[in-house]
């Protein structure tokens, strides 16, 4: 710069330079590009160090107010750069923490399941549902007339003792099976109805591999004029060979239930050696299921059903059951320890 050089010139180059430097410094994203801005504005020979030079050609009254000057515009650059610096910097090391190694492999995504008892309930639900089943639920707190007396178990049936069932204060239980649901459908009802009763069910017994103190059932009837007990065969049929599939085979064995006449149990052909014999079977060749029968007159007499007229078939078995023989589960208690070992498996 020329030796000529006045206070007023020199004033407006420093509010150049203060206006300047204010608008670059303010766009800058990295620490090069402030290096730059120092070595422009700051450097022994930058732009103020030039201005501070040219300070001495001037007069001595002119001199105090632009050297002031001079300074203030100084420190503000100088005050700008490090404010800069502060910031860039507290943004690499930001940046330094969320550096993303993209050689690393992915992360797994653990999320939630449905419950293997829940599935499979589901499961059999959708059969029935798909041969016209409409699904029913209830309470699982009953009274001793819906649990037992409607369906014609006497009172001195072994199911009654507090062995057997959960007594609760002023004469409720847990229901022991999901029959009372079919019951309080019968009396809200009128022929044809076409039921399922999923749910939890309670048995105060001693708990071991097999059986434990809740589990779930599925139950589920048909009541019209002309059903009969062929009519169950084929849906018991049907169901079996949709859940195990199309080749495994259906044995229906006689036996008794207090609201039935006829009652059957019904054994499908070893889903693990198709009927050979094996340790699942116990080397029968057929494991049980479920229980069955026609609907006894004195359950339809109890819910005032015309015995003569209606006719009706109903069904039940173990969710729990069904899932282990499905699964090869060999303890029930599983179901209920919520190990993430065992539920990841399903
Ligand atoms: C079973 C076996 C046989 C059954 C009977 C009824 C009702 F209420 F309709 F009479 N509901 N469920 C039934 C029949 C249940 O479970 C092993």
């Amino acid at each position: 710069m020329s030796i000529n050089l006045t206070g007023e010139s020199l004033i407006d180059q420093l509010k150049k330079v203060e206006e300047q430097a204010e608008s670059e410094c303010r766009n800058f994203t990295s620490l090069s590009e402030l290096e730059d801005f120092r070595i422009k504005y700051l450097a022994r020979k930058g732009v103020l160090a030039e201005i501070f030079e040219n300070l001495k050609s001037l007069s001595s009254e002119e001199k105090p107010q632009v050297g002031k000057l001079a300074n203030q515009v100084k420190l503000k650059v100088e005050g700008l750069f490090e404010r800069k610096q502060q910031e860039l910097k507290s943004q690499d090391s930001k940046r330094g923490q969320q550096f993303l190694d993209y050689t690393l492999p992915g992360q797994k995504n653990w999320k939630g399941g449905l419950h293997p008892l829940t599935q499979v309930g589901r499961e059999i639900v959708d059969i029935f549902y798909g041969m016209g089943f409409e699904v029913v639920y209830g309470p699982e707190i009953e009274t001793d007339y819906y649990n037992f007396e409607a369906l014609n178990i006497p009172k001195d049936h072994p199911a009654r003792d507090m062995q057997d069932t959960f007594y609760l204060p002023d004469a409720w239980l847990l229901r022991t099976h999901t029959s009372p649901v079919q019951i309080r459908t019968f009396e809200k009802r009128k022929p044809p109805v076409k039921i399922i009763a999923p749910g939890r069910v309670y048995r105060h017994e001693s708990i071991n591999v097999r059986s434990y103190c809740v589990f779930h059932q599925v139950e589920g009837f048909y009541v019209d004029t002309k059903v009969s007990f062929a009519n169950l065969k084929g849906v018991l049929t049907s169901f079996v060979n949709q859940f195990f599939g199309k080749d495994v085979k259906l044995r229906f064995r006689s036996s008794y239930f207090p609201f039935t006449e006829p009652s059957a149990e019904v054994d499908i052909s070893c889903i693990l050696c198709q009927g050979k014999g094996c340790s699942l079977c116990k080397q029968q060749g057929w494991l049980e299921i479920l229980g069955c029968g026609m609907i006894h007159p004195e359950v339809f007499k109890n819910v005032k059903y015309d015995y003569e007229k209606f006719s009706g078939y109903a069904f039940g078995m173990g969710i729990e059951r069904i899932c282990m023989l499905k699964y090869g589960i060999d303890d029930i208690r599983l179901f209920y320890e919520n190990d993430l070992k065992f539920l990841k498996q399903f």
